[in-house]
């Protein structure tokens, strides 16, 4: 049988509930007979999907399995060319390399490699990222934006948009953006952003985009080292996030984002970007590769770069850096 209705027939349902989709209705809508739809309805139940079968009125989606198969996502995927080709596995060390490789070897703008977890999932500067098996989203979405590598560094901002948005949507909790790349609800790490560069010197061949994000945890899912900086969808919302919706309609955002700043730059997202900054008029720590100072972020310009005052007065351009929020 053929897959690639059953995730159709999935999608419409999912679309009308809490409403019933007669069987006549889906099989007029695919061609199919009504035995057809049946025998789909059965193989996603295998799959975990409940449904309420009303007489004379049909069936209603009543839940649905938490996984990300690449069939489910695209199922609830609204994008153009995002998500056409999804790479998944159970395990990886990290889904960084491995769209490095696909990138290198051609993969297509919106390539995706996901995994349900992480043995060496990295952040910045190879700092450990904790990946808990099936808890979370931890994947690479591979970019081809036409612009010189300098602005690379803006499509992390462009990729927070684009979760934060994502995850208002989904989860219905509005995130924080800390610059450059961390996502925060309540003051605590719920995304991580990773912005990998391949490219000439004049010209960006590929971005690989690592997201990190905690959907489904519970304290105890997180190791020790982290519990006081990391907190979940879940633990901020009181319920468990279909991961796969939550995915596809942060690689709608990703998609509209990345494409809008090709076409009219980083301007319109700042603005969006600004209105989920918990950074601009903080007192911040500002650590880079070389110094540590302090003092009051001011804005960011229409680069991404970040402004910050200094106790003198001064300001200082910020183009890479950790910074941590003064809680006073
Ligand atoms: C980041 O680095 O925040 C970027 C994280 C990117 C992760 C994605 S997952 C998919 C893709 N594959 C990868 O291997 N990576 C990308 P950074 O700003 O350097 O923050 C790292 C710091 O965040 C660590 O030093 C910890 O303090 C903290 N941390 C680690 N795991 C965390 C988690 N699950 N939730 C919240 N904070 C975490």
């Amino acid at each position: 049988m053929n897959g690639s209705y059953k995730y159709k027939i999935l999608k419409k349902l999912q679309q009308s509930t809490p409403s019933p989709v007669s069987g006549q209705q889906l099989a007029d809508d695919f061609g199919l007979s009504r035995t057809a739809i049946w025998k789909y309805i059965k193989q996603l139940e295998e799959e975990g999907y409940t449904f309420e079968t009303i007489r004379k009125k049909g069936y209603i989606l009543t839940s649905q399995p938490n996984s990300i198969d690449p069939a489910k996502i695209k199922a609830a995927l609204e994008t153009t060319t995002f998500g056409e080709t999804i790479i998944f596995e159970e395990t990886l060390a990290s889904t960084q390399p491995v769209a490095h490789q696909l990138a290198q070897e051609g993969a297509k703008v919106g390539t995706v490699v996901i995994c349900e977890e992480q043995t060496l999932g990295r952040g910045r500067m190879q700092r450990p990222w904790q990946s808990q098996k099936g808890k979370g989203i931890w994947m690479s979405v591979i970019l081809r934006p036409d612009v010189p590598p300098y602005e690379a560094p803006q499509f992390t901002l462009v990729a927070a948009v684009a979760i934060a948005k994502g995850i208002e949507d989904v989860a219905g909790i509005r995130p924080q953006i800390k610059w450059p790349n961390d996502l925060l609800i309540d003051g605590f790490k719920i995304t991580g952003i990773l912005t990998e560069l391949q490219a000439d010197p004049d010209r960006v061949n590929a971005l690989i985009m690592g997201i990190g994000i905690n959907v489904n945890h519970t304290m105890d899912d997180f190791p020790e080292e982290i519990h006081g900086i990391a907190t979940s969808l879940k633990l901020q919302t009181g319920r468990e996030i279909d991961r796969a919706v939550l995915i596809a309609r942060i690689l709608y955002y990703l998609e509209y984002y990345s494409n809008q700043y090709v076409k009219e730059g980083f301007l319109p997202i700042k603005k969006e970007w600004e209105s989920y900054s918990c950074t601009i008029g903080q007192t911040i720590k500002v650590t880079t590769l070389t110094e540590v100072f302090y003092g009051k972020a001011v804005a960011i310009t229409n680069d991404g770069v970040l402004k910050v005052q200094l106790p003198d007065g001064e300001t200082k351009s910020v183009y890479s850096a950790d910074i941590e929020l003064k809680k006073d």
